[in-house]
């Protein structure tokens, strides 16, 4: 299959390719390891193997310093991450995670930009009876971390619910079929008996034995919606829909948001749109794409490995070729599509079949229970009447979804009783803001993103306010760290943690996810933010033209140099 003009990066495998290599297919020892009681911890060789089954030893680091001087180990706990397609749970699902979150985590749960639940503070021995009643509520953990295909995501977008439906079978499909087929979780978490013998759980038939050189993300939109910010994902489907059906998907290939500061070698990217597949054929165009990455990727130098590197290495055309080489057929020339926001549409809805959707804003997606509104708890009471279904949206917000009109009235008596929000009484900019975790949590973090955006913004709504900006969207989006978890390069103002306290400053992405922003201020503190914002957005207000996004005004009105790729994000 490899193909003699392609080639992979030469160079020696990076640690983690040996460590892939040498885990009897995601084994390693971590059977043993978390039976182990004199650490809380575990090896970081079988961290690496631990995300591939969705989850990442951490330790708070609030308390580092403190336990570093009192001779302890650091306080370790690990995140767990689930896999849920699409970001949709049943009420039932969402009673267990909130009960497991108050019983083994830290009585909160993060919805995630990639529309499922975290979960953190679960001490070692705990993880196994966490992952099994997980698993008993028929959703599970594998592959949300790791070195494969990761959670698929999917539109949220409540207004058109049938496409939606369609749409959500469609990641769903591709999230179970594109699984690992290693047994090592079950064996590990769940107690089953290894099967000697198993052709296809002992060998990997589309991974092989040392899986992708990197994550790789899928995500399917349906326009006008990009809110699952089509173009980030290493494999993008754009839903067309014609006459109110679904005819097929147009392919992205080669987006990714991860970078490393000062290294103009690592960059986000924006996928580009090659051509379009039917429906039938998503599966295929999907396990393909794959299999080239997994071929091509480099797995020398992990920095460079993600699949948009390996498209900007070998050319869009060369990888288009390979791909309908490996198909075996041509891809359609890629349909018409108009998108016109990446974020949510808040409040309730009514979609089709008389259900309704009620979108709420959760900031920086933490559910839990702060001392003036109950969130989690709200949330726990309506999923006990609810009979619909909850949907995480990539925005970190939450859909009550499938409301029926008889359910709506006691839904909507308690979305008053605990005060739960659509968000209309802030902002549009508030309602338009994405932080990643950060601190205390991510071992990545250099600064405070979830903590600190909600504060900032408090700040920024002066400035809105005296502007007359405040029904203004204008997407703000936070990290604690370069690699992007809340899609810093795809809001029109973006902030990426340097340092405690201090960020670079980003501004020009489109407001419909379709251009990367750049930077614009490097390694400043909140003055200066607040200073530069006082600045802008008053000409904002006065010297935007009807209906010109935020991104686009800087852009034209010479503040920043657009970014017309992610090859040209650091100039
Ligand atoms: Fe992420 C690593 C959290 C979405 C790019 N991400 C991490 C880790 C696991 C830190 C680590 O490796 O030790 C973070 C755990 C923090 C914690 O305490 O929970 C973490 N990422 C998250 C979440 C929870 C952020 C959030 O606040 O919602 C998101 C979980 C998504 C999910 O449910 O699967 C999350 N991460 C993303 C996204 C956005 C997306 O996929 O749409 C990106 C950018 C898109 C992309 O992948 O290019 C992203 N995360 C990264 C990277 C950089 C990858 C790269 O290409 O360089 C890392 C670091 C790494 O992989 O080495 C990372
Ligand atoms: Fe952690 Fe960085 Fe991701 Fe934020 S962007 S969660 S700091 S890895």
């Amino acid at each position: 299959m490899v193909n003699n003009i392609l080639k992979a990066p030469e160079g020696p495998p990076s640690d983690v390719e040996e460590i892939k290599e040498k885990s009897d297919y995601l084994r390693g020892t971590l059977k043993e390891v978390m039976l182990d009681r004199i650490s809380a911890g575990i090896p970081d060789e079988d961290n690496r193997l631990m995300k591939h089954h969705g989850s990442y030893l951490q330790d708070d680091r609030d308390l580092r310093n403190e336990r570093q001087k009192q001779k302890l180990e650091p306080a370790y706990q690990f995140m767990l991450r689930v896999r849920m397609p699409g970001g949709v749970s049943t009420p039932e699902q969402w009673l267990v995670m909130d009960e497991l979150a108050q019983k083994y985590g830290n009585n909160t749960l993060k919805l995630t930009t990639r529309e499922t639940f975290q979960m953190h503070g679960i001490l070692k021995w705990n993880m196994k009876k966490t992952i099994q009643k997980i698993n008993a509520a028929l959703l599970d953990t594998i592959a949300a971390c790791g070195d494969v295909n990761r959670n698929v995501m999917c539109a949220s977008n409540p207004h058109q619910s049938e496409i939606h439906a369609e749409v959500y079978e469609w990641s769903k499909k591709l999230s179970d079929d594109l699984l690992p087929r290693t047994r090592a979780y079950h064996e590990i978490w769940l107690d089953e008996e290894r099967v000697a013998g198993t052709p296809d759980t002992e060998t990997e038939p589309m991974y092989g034995p040392l899986y992708l050189p990197r994550k790789f993300k899928i995500g399917i939109a349906v326009p006008p919606s990009n809110d699952i910010d089509v173009f980030s994902q290493d494999l993008g489907f754009i839903a067309i829909v014609e006459e109110g059906r679904l005819i097929g998907f147009n392919v992205a290939i080669g987006g990714g948001m991860g970078m490393t500061h000062g290294d103009t070698a690592t960059y986000p990217q924006l996928s580009k749109v090659i051509g379009f597949c039917k429906p039938e054929q998503l599966y295929d165009v999907a396990e393909k794409t794959i299999t080239i990455q997994r071929d091509y990727g480099n797995r020398s130098v992990r920095k460079n490995a993600r699949f948009k590197y390996t498209v900007d290495r070998l050319g869009l055309e060369n990888v288009k070729a390979e791909l309908e080489n490996r198909l075996g057929w041509q891809l359609d020339e890629a349909k018409p599509y108009h998108f016109d926001h990446n974020g949510d549409r808040y409040g309730w809805v009514k979609g089709v079949k008389g259900k309704w959707h009620f979108t709420m804003f959760i900031e920086g997606g933490r559910v839990t229970d702060y001392e003036n509104y109950k969130l989690m708890t709200g949330l726990r009471e309506i999923a006990k009447v609810h009979t619909g279904d909850f949907r995480l949206t990539s925005n970190q917000n939450l859909i009550i979804g499938n409301v029926s009109s008889q359910k709506k009235k006691q839904i909507s008596a308690l979305i008053e009783q605990y005060g739960l929000t659509d968000g209309r009484q802030h902002s549009a900019l508030r309602r338009s803001s994405m932080a990643c975790v950060a601190l205390p949590t991510c071992g990545l973090a250099m600064a405070e993103a979830e903590r600190y955006l909600p504060k900032l913004i408090d700040k920024i709504e002066d400035i809105v306010d005296e502007n007359g900006l405040r029904d203004e969207e204008i997407t703000i989006r936070m990290t604690g760290c370069p690699n992007g978890c809340a899609r810093h390069a795809l809001g029109e103002i973006g902030f990426i943690g340097k340092a405690p306290g201090k960020y670079n400053m980003y501004l020009g992405a489109a407001f419909d996810g379709s251009r990367l922003s750049k930077m614009y201020r490097e390694n400043i503190g909140e003055e200066e933010i607040l200073s530069e914002l006082r600045t802008i957005l008053p000409r904002y207000a006065k010297e935007r033209e009807e209906g010109e996004h935020f991104g686009d005004f800087v852009i034209r009105a010479g503040i920043i140099k657009a970014t017309t790729d992610g090859t040209n994000f650091h100039e």
